[in-house]
């Protein structure tokens, strides 16, 4: 029987690029390998399935399609429509949803877009502070979001929980044309129906960005605002384990009026996307998006999205029961957010290059009463989706959560930035990230001879 089209197709291209391009082939498959045997604990990575890539890397990226099924500025979108639609339909179905717009390139993007639709440059806008985990297209200084609308920050209790009656004080005090409830490095359940009550007080619509939760909702770990907010936006590389990209979703308000009262939200939605803010879709990403979204509606997605938090909460614990400061006394999510500075005497800097330097990978992130900056922060933020899609236990977890604490108590700071971790403890440490991936290896990532003999060799001829 010969080989099906598609795999000869991508079998042909990886041929081509490794005789045309060696060098480009032998950086990707040094990535393949470092991904492979390290440790991602950045709680917006994810592990997207090899059919989710195989549908990013076909030919369908050589379409124009301004437009919409149906509609279309460009002729050849025959099948076009037919990806995009059943694009929307899953996600409509995945998150319950009565609109969906698949073409946004990403959430911050998807944010710019739901903003530049609704309100006028200027307009007032109340986002959850970047310190206290907000995003920074949430209304941050240095983004678009804080420059162009006047942007009013709430935060997080004494607890660090959102705080939700200072976020009121301000809505009463500031009249927000939007209110944006979404988070980056929060660890705990958002409350949409008190995000609601207080957006209708005030006549303000609500943005709930779920970019980091959007797996946990599907999986019914975490409430799902699509009926609450007026509009949800999300990635779909995060929790959805899909191609870089975003999706804007709407439930029950779809058909309320938009702000200048001739169109819908759904209306003007549509139009916010294209033609104001985007042209073209990024066809490939949109097929990659359908293939995500049918995997998000399994049984075995739900089982996925409980054993996250089932691990991030078994991490905080754990990390806890070591005397290690976690910013709010736990988790109800995919994420811990640690303060590295009380617990360990490193900055955030110092402990991300450390573990990076025994292939456990997190990143540097402020926390409410940080006093360093964000290049240097004081705490770390770890997560669990990738650990959870590498079949991760408790007792995996437990490991991983022990090994962070020997590493960092291992390191000797020097200043904010310069450190001295030993070697021989590198070395150590680094074989026992190798002894945790070669147990939980990447489900459905080919395991190779290389890769067998990365897992055995000695430490130092590891790849880095
Ligand atoms: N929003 C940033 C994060 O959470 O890491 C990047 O997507």
């Amino acid at each position: 029987m010969s080989e099906p089209l598609l795999v000869g197709f991508a079998r042909h291209g990886v041929d081509l690029l490794q005789q045309e391009d060696p060098v480009l082939y032998e950086l990707l498959e040094q990535e393949y390998y470092r991904q492979a045997h390290s440790l991602s604990m950045v709680a917006s990575s994810s592990i997207a399935h090899p059919s989710v890539l195989a549908c990013e890397g076909t030919f369908t990226s050589n379409v124009t399609a301004e437009g919409y099924p149906g509609a279309r500025f460009h002729a050849g979108c025959k099948f076009v429509d037919q990806f995009e639609q059943l694009a929307i339909d899953r996600a409509k179905a995945a998150l319950k949803a009565q609109y969906a717009n698949v073409q946004p390139h990403s959430a911050s993007t998807a944010n710019q877009i739901v903003m530049s639709s609704l309100l006028k440059p200027g307009d007032t806008i109340l986002g959850l502070g970047l310190d206290s985990g907000g995003h920074l297209s949430h209304g941050s200084k240095v983004n678009i979001s804080g420059q162009f609308f006047n942007a009013i920050g709430y935060g997080l209790d004494g607890q660090g929980f959102i705080d939700y009656a200072q976020l009121e004080e301000l809505a009463e005090e500031f009249k927000p044309k939007l209110i944006i409830s979404g988070t980056t490095a929060y660890p705990r359940v958002l409350d949409w129906e008190r995000f609601r009550a207080i957006a209708d007080r005030v006549g303000a619509y609500l943005l709930a960005d779920i970019t980091h939760i959007v797996g946990l909702i599907i999986a019914d770990q975490h409430p799902n605002p699509i009926d609450v907010a007026h509009i949800t936006t999300t990635c779909t590389h995060k929790q959805l384990y899909g191609p870089r990209g975003g999706l804007i979703l709407m439930g029950k308000d779809w058909e309320s009026p938009g702000p200048h009262g001739r169109r819908t939200l759904a209306e003007t939605i549509q139009r916010g996307v294209f033609p104001f803010m985007q042209g073209a879709p990024i066809v490939n990403k949109i097929v990659a998006k359908a293939r995500a979204l049918a995997r998000a509606m399994t049984p075995e997605f739900k089982l996925l999205g409980k054993q996250i938090v089932i691990l991030a909460k078994a991490l905080a614990a754990s990390l806890m029961a070591r005397g290690v400061r976690v910013i709010s006394g736990g988790t109800d999510n995919h994420i811990v957010v640690v303060d590295v500075l009380t617990s360990f005497g490193v900055t955030g800097i110092i402990a991300e290059r450390a573990l990076e330097d025994c292939n456990v990978i997190v990143n540097k992130n402020r926390f409410p009463g940080d006093t360093k900056t964000g290049l240097i922060t004081s705490g770390i933020r770890i997560g669990t989706n990738s650990l959870a899609a590498r079949g991760f236990d408790t007792e995996g977890i437990v490991q991983c959560a022990d090994l962070i604490v020997r590493v960092l108590s291992a390191v000797k700071a020097d200043g904010d930035r310069e450190y001295d971790l030993s070697h021989e403890k590198k070395n150590a440490f680094r074989a026992e990230v190798g002894q945790l991936c070669s147990r939980y290896p990447i489900p459905d990532y080919p395991m190779t001879a290389r890769l067998h003999e990365i897992y055995a060799a000695p430490i130092e001829e590891i790849v880095r």
